[in-house]
C-alpha cells in the first residue's frame, strides 16, 4: 500500500527542545487535552476540568498527552526504607517507582538541587522534579524536603513530585502542602491485608518491626489515611499498583474501586518485573510477572470503572532524566553535572513551553481531521507499533528504536495503550538478525509498524511476519487512522 503522505514538517519550537519536530497542520482548537485515557463524565463542571487540566498539562506522568512533550527528572536523595516488599532487593532502587536491578548515584540535597538547575537549563522541557528513591522519600523526610525547598527557591516553575509507599505519609501531608508539592504517588498493592501478607514480610513503624498480618494491616491503614489526607489537602494523588499474577492480579479491580472512592486521581497498574538475578524474594521463588496481554486486560477492566488509567509508565530509575521513553541519566552523572554551571533561565523556559503548547494545538488539529464526524459503533480494533522520539510524531528509524509505543486503533480514534521495550536493532551501522527476531516477537500482535524509515532487509522480514510497514513522518494518530481506513476491509 502507499504510505500516508506527510503534509510537511515544522522546525522544533526552539533549538533547545531537542528531538521534537512535528508535522505541520492548520491550527484549530479541539476540546480535550487531558491525555490520560479516561471516561470522565461529560457534564463535569468545566471550570473544574479546566483547573485540573492546567495542573496536569505539563506533568508527563499525570497526562499521557504531556508525556510526548515534557520531561521529568528524579534525584536520588532518599536511601532508607521502612518496609520490605517481596519484589525489592535493597541493593537496588525502590522497585515501586523504578525498574528492578538499577542502582542510582546517591546525592545530598545540595547536589540534587544543583543537578535540577543544571538540567532545567539544558533541557527546558523538563517540568517535573520527582523524588522516588532509591528508598522511600518519606523514610528520609529531611533530605526529601530540603531538596524541594532548595529547588522551589531557585526554580519556581518546576513542579515537585514524590512517590512513597505511604507508611509515613499521614505525618507529612501538611509539610507536603506547605512546600507546594502538588503530585504525590502512593504504591498500593492491596486493600486486603491478607493479600498484603504475601507481598510485605515486614514494616518498621514507630521504632518497632511488625511482621505478617499486623504489618500488612498497619501499612493498609496508613495508606488509606494518607490517601484521605491528600484528598482533603487537594493534592493530586496517583496510585501505583504492581500487578503480581496469582497474588493480587484479580484483587486489583477492588483496589481500583477503593482508591477511586477515596479520591485518587489516577491509577497506574505496573507489571511485576521479576528475575532470579535481581535477588528479590519473588525473583528467587520463581514468581512471574504478567505478559502485556494480561496487563492490558486488567487495565481495560479498571479503565471501564471510570478511573483515569495510566498506561505510559516506564518504571523509570531513581535518577531518571528526560522524556519518559528515553534515559539521559548517563549524560548527568555526578562527575559530569558537578562540573556544569546552572543555566536556569525562567524566561527561556517559558518561551520553550509556549512553543510546545503551540505544537500540541497543531497535533490536536491533525487528530481532529481524521476523526469521523459521527462515532462509528462496533468497528474492529487493531494494534499498531510506533517508533517515536517524542512530540507525538512518527519520527524514528526502525533500527534506532529502543521501544515501540502501542496504539489501539478503530474507526473512531487511535489511542495510546502501552509500550514494548526492545533491544535496538541497528548496532554500529548493522542490523542484528537475532534482535530482529526478538523485535518481531515483541510486536507480533500488531497489524503494522509505523516508522520514519526502515532498511529493505528488516522491511521484508517484518512483512513476512505479517506486519505491514508504514514509512511516514507525521502525527501518530493521523498515520495510524489513515492506515486503518485504507485497510479496514482486511481486519
Ligand atoms: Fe517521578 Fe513518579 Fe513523579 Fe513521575 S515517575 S515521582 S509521578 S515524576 Fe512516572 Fe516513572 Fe512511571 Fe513513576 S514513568 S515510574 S509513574
Ligand atoms: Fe523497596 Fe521501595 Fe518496597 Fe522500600 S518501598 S522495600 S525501597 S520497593
Amino acid at each position: 500500500m502507499t504510505p500516508p503522505q506527510s503534509s510537511g514538517v515544522l522546525s522544533p519550537p526552539t533549538e533547545a527542545v531537542t528531538d521534537i519536530t512535528i508535522a505541520k497542520n492548520s491550527v484549530k482548537k479541539t476540546g480535550d487535552s487531558c491525555g490520560c485515557s479516561s471516561n470522565t463524565s461529560a457534564n463535569a463542571a468545566s471550570s473544574f476540568d479546566e483547573r485540573m487540566r492546567e495542573r496536569i498539562a505539563k506533568h508527563p506522568c499525570y497526562s499521557e498527552d504531556a508525556h510526548h512533550h515534557y520531561a521529568r527528572m528524579h534525584v536520588a536523595v532518599a536511601p532508607a526504607c521502612n518496609i520490605q516488599c517481596n519484589y525489592c532487593n535493597r541493593k537496588y532502587d525502590c522497585a515501586n517507582e523504578s525498574r528492578p536491578g538499577v542502582v542510582s548515584e546517591l546525592l545530598t540535597p545540595e547536589e540534587a538541587a544543583h543537578k535540577a538547575l543544571v538540567i532545567a537549563g539544558k533541557i527546558p522541557q523538563m517540568t517535573v522534579l520527582g523524588i522516588a528513591g532509591p528508598g522511600d522519600p518519606l523514610a528520609n523526610p529531611e533530605k526529601t524536603f530540603r531538596t524541594f525547598e532548595l529547588v522551589a527557591d531557585k526554580a519556581p516553575d518546576i513542579k515537585l513530585c514524590l512517590s512513597t509507599n505511604g507508611l509515613m505519609l499521614p505525618d507529612h501531608v501538611e509539610k507536603i502542602k506547605a512546600l507546594n508539592v502538588d503530585h504525590v504517588t502512593i504504591t498500593i498493592n492491596m486493600v486486603d491485608p491478607e493479600i498484603g501478607t504475601k507481598i510485605y514480610p515486614w514494616v518498621h513503624y514507630r521504632r518497632k518491626r511488625y511482621k505478617g498480618l499486623q504489618a500488612a494491616q498497619i501499612l493498609h491503614e496508613r495508606q488509606m489515611e494518607g490517601l484521605q489526607a491528600l484528598k482533603e489537602a487537594d493534592i493530586l494523588c496517583k496510585v501505583n499498583s504492581v500487578m503480581i499474577p496469582g497474588i493480587n492480579d484479580e484483587h486489583l479491580v477492588e483496589v481500583d474501586r477503593v482508591i477511586r472512592e477515596n479520591g485518587a486521581f489516577l491509577h497506574n497498574i505496573m507489571p511485576l518485573i521479576s528475575a532470579p538475578e535481581h535477588g528479590t524474594h519473588f525473583g528467587l521463588t520463581g514468581q512471574r510477572g504478567p505478559n502485556p496481554k494480561e496487563l492490558k486486560k486488567l487495565q481495560d477492566e479498571c479503565a471501564d470503572s471510570n478511573m483515569k488509567m495510566m498506561r505510559h509508565c516506564r518504571q523509570c530509575r531513581a535518577d531518571a532524566v528526560g522524556l519518559l521513553g528515553e534515559d539521559r541519566s548517563q549524560e548527568f552523572t555526578k562527575d559530569k553535572f558537578m562540573e556544569m554551571d546552572s543555566q536556569y533561565d525562567l524566561e527561556l523556559r517559558q518561551e520553550v513551553h509556549q512553543g510546545i503548547e503551540k505544537f500540541k494545538e497543531e497535533i490536536k488539529t491533525a487528530k481532529a481531521k481524521v476523526k469521523p464526524s459521527e462515532r462509528v459503533k462496533n468497528s474492529p480494533k487493531i494494534l499498531v507499533a510506533v517508533a517515536t522520539k517524542g512530540g507525538g510524531i512518527v519520527n524514528q528509524h526502525f533500527g534506532h528504536a529502543k521501544e515501540f509505543q502501542i496504539f489501539e486503533v478503530d474507526a473512531n480514534e487511535a489511542k495510546f495503550v502501552g509500550h514494548r521495550k526492545i533491544d535496538q536493532y541497528c548496532q554500529g551501522g548493522y542490523g542484528e538478525d537475532a534482535t530482529l527476531e526478538y523485535v518481531i516477537k515483541a510486536i507480533s500482535d500488531c497489524k503494522a509498524v509505523l516508522v520514519s524509515k526502515v532498511g529493505e532487509c528488516p522491511k521484508a522480514e517484518l512483512r513476512e511476519a505479517g506486519l505491514q510497514v508504514i514509512e511516514a513522518y507525521d502525527v501518530i494518530e493521523k498515520v495510524a487512522r489513515e492506515f486503518y481506513d485504507q485497510n479496514v476491509d482486511k481486519f
